[in-house]
């Protein structure tokens, strides 16, 4: 089977009217964004050129797990970035912001690590009250990369970024409607329908208009003037981080399913 025909089996695309709808389909997994699921996001995005005037992203119905984040067994631990600008989730990322069309993140169950980066990186969020945010570099001793970071700034408040960078505990449903993460929060029962119903509304509209207003909101709140300088002092704290033995004792606790035992060297 090709590496694409694969790719399509972990992220299927459907078009309902003006609508896209891109569905993870690798629970086995739990919806691990590896390069091959991440390669049938992208792919999914770019069929729909043209022919979309809005995308939801969404998992199989009424799963407990929307993602597990990255794919811990494909980060990088050779001693170089792991969340490096080619990474497959930062294409994936960067291909969502730049869709010339809205985004819909229809969220059910729990969101970890990168796909919390992957749900604030669409445009709206509409969850039910079984999803969850988490983010957990903590849990793998990594160091989160500067742009997932600009990412997180732009949206929410920065005591709540630190809470969820430092406890790597999950902000349950209620908490994520009242911080903002997410625009609307629904019963189960009405998720789909309401997040359907928001999609075909965007349709009615103007859509040069919206893809211009889109790139604008994406260029403005990512427009973060960092000195060159302040940029290689920051590269230079990550390399430290992904460079030690806290990092590697993450992966290997994840791998083998154990606790770590970091010892911040
Ligand atoms: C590969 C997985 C994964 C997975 N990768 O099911 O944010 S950052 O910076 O840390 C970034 C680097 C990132 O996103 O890192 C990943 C962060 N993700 C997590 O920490 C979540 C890790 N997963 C879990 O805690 C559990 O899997 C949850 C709670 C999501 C679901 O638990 P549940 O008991 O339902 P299992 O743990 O049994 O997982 C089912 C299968 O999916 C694999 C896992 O290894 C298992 O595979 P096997 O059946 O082959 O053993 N899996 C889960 N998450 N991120 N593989």
């Amino acid at each position: 089977m090709s590496s694409a025909t694969v790719s399509q089996e972990l992220v299927h695309s459907e078009l309902r009217g003006e609508v896209g709808i891109l569905t993870l389909d690798n629970y086995a997994k739990r919806n691990a964004l590896s390069r091959e699921l991440l390669r049938g996001l992208v792919d999914g995005l770019q069929g729909f050129s043209g022919k979309v005037r809005a995308v939801i992203l969404r998992a199989e119905q009424d799963v407990k797990v929307w993602s597990a984040g990255h794919d811990v067994t494909e980060l990088a631990h050779d001693k170089s970035d792991p969340l490096a600008y080619g990474d497959p989730l930062e294409v994936a990322l960067r291909a969502i912001r730049n869709f010339p069309a809205p985004v819909i993140a229809m969220v059910q169950g729990s969101v970890w690590g990168g796909a919390f980066d992957l749900v604030m990186s669409c445009d709206i969020v509409i969850a039910d009250e079984t999803a969850s945010f988490a983010i957990t570099p903590a849990n793998l001793g990594l160091p989160y990369n500067t742009a997932g970071l600009l990412h997180f700034i732009g949206r929410l408040p920065l005591n709540l970024i630190k809470e969820m960078f430092f406890t790597a505990a999950p902000i349950k449903a209620q908490d994520s409607a009242r911080w903002g993460i997410v625009n609307h929060l629904v019963s189960s029962t009405d998720i789909d329908n309401f997040t359907f119903a928001m999609a075909q509304e965007i349709c009615t509209k103007a859509p040069l208009a919206i893809a211009v207003v889109k790139e604008q909101l994406t260029v403005l709140s990512d427009y973060e003037p960092i000195a060159a300088q302040i940029f290689e002092h920051i590269e230079d704290l990550r390399r430290k981080v992904y460079d030690s033995e806290d990092f590697q004792e993450g992966l290997s606790a994840f791998l083998q399913k154990r606790r770590p035992s970091f010892q911040g060297k």
